[in-house]
């Protein structure tokens, strides 16, 4: 054969063993138009690009409630006239929470639920070789059918996931029904020995002939070697579907995918005509051996060996973009989770974007994916169908992920039931029967499409879950424990534990939710529970950490949760976000992020609290220091800890924690924690305050009145010091008591203080204060004073009823004071809530002139209710 011929022969080779057609997959994220309406106008379009949610903005802003509406998107599809004669598919990555598609005016199809995917067959509606007007209808509505009907999170609307055109052959594998191609791998067989792979799947013959096909599936070890080669031969018959399933020969000797070492095989499955060699569509998928089990005496299994689940829950959402994440964002979250140590996530509330879980395979993280039927259920026929049909998008969207072990289908469903008082019995049982129903239901469905996969329920601290049976129902029960936060103290855990284990022996447990909130700009000496340090969240976790290390039972634990996140109807220390997180919202590390991280590592490691609390303003003793604990944490023996190079003590941890008190120095505290194997500093810089005020010169004090925390102004770098009681020399109130939430017994008033980003301190206060003293040098002194009225009905137009309710009465009484300064009255009828409404900052500010040998003392006289103070300042001009 001459050359030229030779080379025409392989151009025909090549030809015939690629492609038939060309598959493509290509993102539509960008060149969209928005508009927030029920009815479009034609005027009205903005230009965005998805991921986007319509309430990145106003789920934060001062403003109850966001918009749950209709939000409208369209863009132009422009179709090449190619693309003629094959298939072409809409796939929809996640929409919050009904999306109707619309190509050139004609409906192509609704669905319904906002955390799976789903996928549309375009191409009967499209226009070859010209542009198409493509249209989302969204709604994030409140919808009786559709879960979740409430929950701690904020329901972002829009299209927030990706989007992406296929165009396929119309012989393909399946997927348009759960918007995932019907190729199904699992391993029938797995041990460190040998493992076997099935590889089933569905074949769509959508060509107008009957063919004979080849379906061959490869598979690759994670070196990328090709290790196996599976194939099926088989008819399908014209516009039909035909099933396939290939189980390959034992593998010898699998490398097992664990925490520890993740290994990903994969599996490339592809479908040709079977005389020709052109690929018609291939599937790529992941494939991980492991077996795992849980045992209600001794826990989690996985590959034969225990491993206890340490880990934590994770939300979607980002500051700035709500819920519309790119997908490096989902893996920056992911690799933070892993880099602290984490072997397991639960994904908490919703199955999450698809690149979640390919991350979770890539580096070995357990995960427990749920869908969100959260505190209750309607009791509805359609409502069941929506449930049941989440469930099969979600087992069949993720499937062949490795990383999962767990599917859920309810969080704390019954929750709402215990808090509403005024049912009847029947309805209550009825509502009961029907939750069941609904659960048992969920839970075959689930038992049926995954097998193999453990089914579970997470429960909220009530005794209705065991009392109904309904905890019997799932393989496994994670408890969401609130001790030590929502009620009783965080030592209450292990007996708690103990007694469900003592009541249900043959029942599994874990630890799926506990934790409190924290924010980094507030720290505390003294912790107490609603405070919001990052001091009481932090002993919290470690004692939670170490009662559930103790009971081999005990699966494991995933704290709640991994970062801060948007729940629009909160009020914690930052408004409408919840602060549980283990990082801020903006993932800055809290202690007890480094805590896990230091726990979980297994090389020797020791750390000190206080990343975020560097500095510091101290009131100094006698001697010019001021004395403080100082806590470190390690996962190895005894600590040593430094100052400035100066020894200050050693000692054995206990539950991880040596607590040593450190004389701190004005400027620099270079504290150094060093054990046998590992050490960590950190530089605390100090502000001393003299203990006498008359000593040395006087500037500024600022104090956070009625807190036992400082709190740190990120603005500015001030510290508002903790509240202390007056000392002669020094300073502090006389009389009064901290106020306290009448709703929660909070330290705070649990409420969005209007007007400041400075939240916390208006949150906490002292009432019926006599006076504010300081002994400072005379001299003129600007006094700024903060206030928030905390009664949200003060000033109100009284209902007639309400005199005959204390309470009520009591909150909307109107309150006013005077206030005067070394006693001249400088303000009289002061009256926060007449002249500036309730939960808004106000801040006043005087000018006042200290004599030789009078002190500062700001007074403050009831004319009706009781007196309050938010925060002091004094500075000296
Ligand atoms: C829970 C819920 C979760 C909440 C959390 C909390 O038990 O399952 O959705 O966000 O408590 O912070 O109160």
């Amino acid at each position: 054969m001459s050359r030229r011929l030779l080379y025409l022969a392989f151009l025909l080779f090549l030809n015939s063993s690629v492609w038939a057609a060309p598959i493509i997959k290509t993102s539509l994220n960008s060149g969209w138009f928005f508009q927030q309406t029920d009815h479009p106008d034609s005027t009205k379009w903005e230009p965005v690009n998805v991921p986007h949610t319509w309430n990145a903005k106003d789920a934060f802003d001062d403003q109850r409630g966001y918009y749950r509406g209709t939000g409208w998107y369209r863009r132009n599809l422009y179709v090449d006239a190619g693309w003629k004669g094959q298939k072409l598919f809409l796939d929809f990555e996640g929409v919050n929470k009904i999306a109707t598609v619309f190509i050139n005016g004609q409906k192509v199809g609704e669905h319904k639920g906002g955390y799976t995917a789903f996928s549309f067959d375009i191409s009967p509606y499209v226009h070859y070789g010209s542009d198409n007007d493509l249209r989302v209808e969204v709604s994030n509505a409140p919808d009786p059918q559709i879960p979740p009907l409430e929950a701690d999170f904020t329901f972002y609307g829009g299209i927030y996931r990706d989007v992406w055109l296929k165009v396929e052959n119309p012989i393909h594998f399946a997927f348009a029904k759960y918007a995932t191609p019907a190729v199904y791998v699992n391993t029938p067989q797995v041990s460190a020995e040998s493992a076997q792979v099935k590889v089933r799947g569905t074949v769509r013959n959508e060509s107008g002939k009957t063919n004979r096909l080849l379906v061959r599936s490869e598979i690759f070890s994670p070196e990328g070697k090709l290790v196996a080669v599976l194939n099926k031969v088989f008819t399908v018959r014209r516009n039909s579907d035909r099933d396939f399933e290939m189980v390959s020969k034992p593998l010898d000797k699998p490398q097992l995918w664990s925490p520890d070492a993740p290994n990903l095989y994969t599996v490339k499955t592809t479908v040709q005509l079977y005389h020709s060699n052109s690929i018609l569509d291939r599937v790529e998928s992941p494939l991980g051996f492991r077996w795992f089990k849980a045992d209600p005496n001794l826990g989690f299994f996985l590959n034969g060996k225990p491993l206890k689940l340490h880990g934590l829950n994770r939300h979607q959402d980002y500051p700035g973009l709500g819920n519309a994440l790119p997908d490096d964002l989902h893996k920056k979250d992911f690799e933070l989770i892993k880099k602290m140590g984490a072997n397991f996530v639960r994904l908490a509330h919703y199955p999450q974007a698809p690149e979640v879980y390919r991350e979770c395979d890539r580096l070995g993280l357990l995960v427990w994916s749920e869908i969100p039927v959260v505190n209750e259920i309607t009791e509805s026929k359609e409502f069941t169908e929506n449930c049941l049909n989440m469930q099969r998008e979600q087992i069949h969207q993720t499937y062949n992920h490795p990383s999962v072990v767990m599917y859920g289908y309810m969080n704390e469903v019954f929750i709402r039931l215990a808090y509403t008082k005024q049912l009847s019995d029947s309805v209550r049982n009825r509502k009961i029967k029907n939750t069941l129903k609904l659960a048992r239901e969920l839970d075959s469905l689930t038992r049926s499409e995954a097998p193999g996969r453990l089914t579970v329920m997470a429960l909220h601290q009530n005794p209705i879950y065991n009392k109904t049976g309904i905890a019997d129902i799932p393989q496994v029960i994670g408890w969401n424990l609130y001790m030590g936060w929502y009620g009783g103290k965080y030592s209450d855990l292990g007996s708690f534990l103990d007694r469900q284990h003592a009541e249900h022996p043959n029942r599994c447990i874990m630890l799926s939710e506990y934790g409190p909130g924290s924010d980094v700009r507030l720290h505390t000496d003294h912790p107490e529970v609603w405070d919001y340090s990052e001091e009481y969240q932090f002993l919290s976790h470690a004692s939670y950490r170490s009662q559930v290390d103790e009971r081999p039972y005990v699966m494991g634990m995933a704290a709640w949760i991994f970062a801060d996140f948007g729940s629009e109807g909160r009020a914690d220390a930052i408004p409408h976000i919840n602060q549980k997180g283990l990082m801020t919202y903006n993932r800055t590390p809290k202690d007890v992020y480094h805590y896990y991280q230091v726990m979980n590592d297994k090389l020797p490691r020791v750390a000190i609290t206080g990343t975020n609390y560097t500095n510091r303003t101290y009131v100094a003793d006698e001697n010019g220091k001021s004395k403080h604990e100082v806590w470190v944490f390690t996962n190895s023996g005894q600590v040593t800890l430094y100052r400035n190079g100066e020894w200050i003590n050693s000692q054995k941890p206990v539950d991880g924690i040596v607590k040593m008190q450190v004389p701190f120095v004005s400027g620099p505290n270079k504290l150094l924690a060093v054990t046998d194997m590992a050490e960590d500093s950190l530089v605390v810089n100090v502000k001393m305050i003299p203990r006498k005020l008359t000593a040395g010169e006087f500037h500024t004090i600022r104090v956070n009145v009625g807190s036992n925390c400082n709190f740190h102004d990120e603005l500015t770098g001030e510290n508002w010091i903790p509240d202390q009681p007056y000392q002669p020399g020094s300073f502090g109130y006389v009389g009064g008591d901290i106020y306290h939430s009448v709703t929660w017994k909070a330290l705070s008033t649990q409420a969005n203080i209007k007007g400041t980003d400075d939240d916390p301190l208006y949150q906490t206060m002292r009432e019926g204060l006599k006076s504010y003293r300081f002994d400072v040098p005379e001299g003129c002194y600007k006094v700024t004073l903060l206030f928030a009225e905390p009664n949200s009905k003060a000033g109100q137009p009284q209902l007639i009823y309400n005199l005959m309710n204390d309470r009520a009465k009591q909150e909307s009484d109107v309150r006013s004071f005077g206030i005067s300064m070394n006693g001249e009255q400088e303000v009289g009828h002061f009256n926060l809530a007449r002249d500036y409404g309730a939960l808004r900052a106000v801040k006043k500010t005087f000018v006042v002139n200290v004599d030789k040998g009078e002190v500062l003392s700001v007074q403050f006289l009831p004319e009706h209710g009781k007196t309050l103070l938010s925060g002091i300042r004094i500075e000296k001009r």
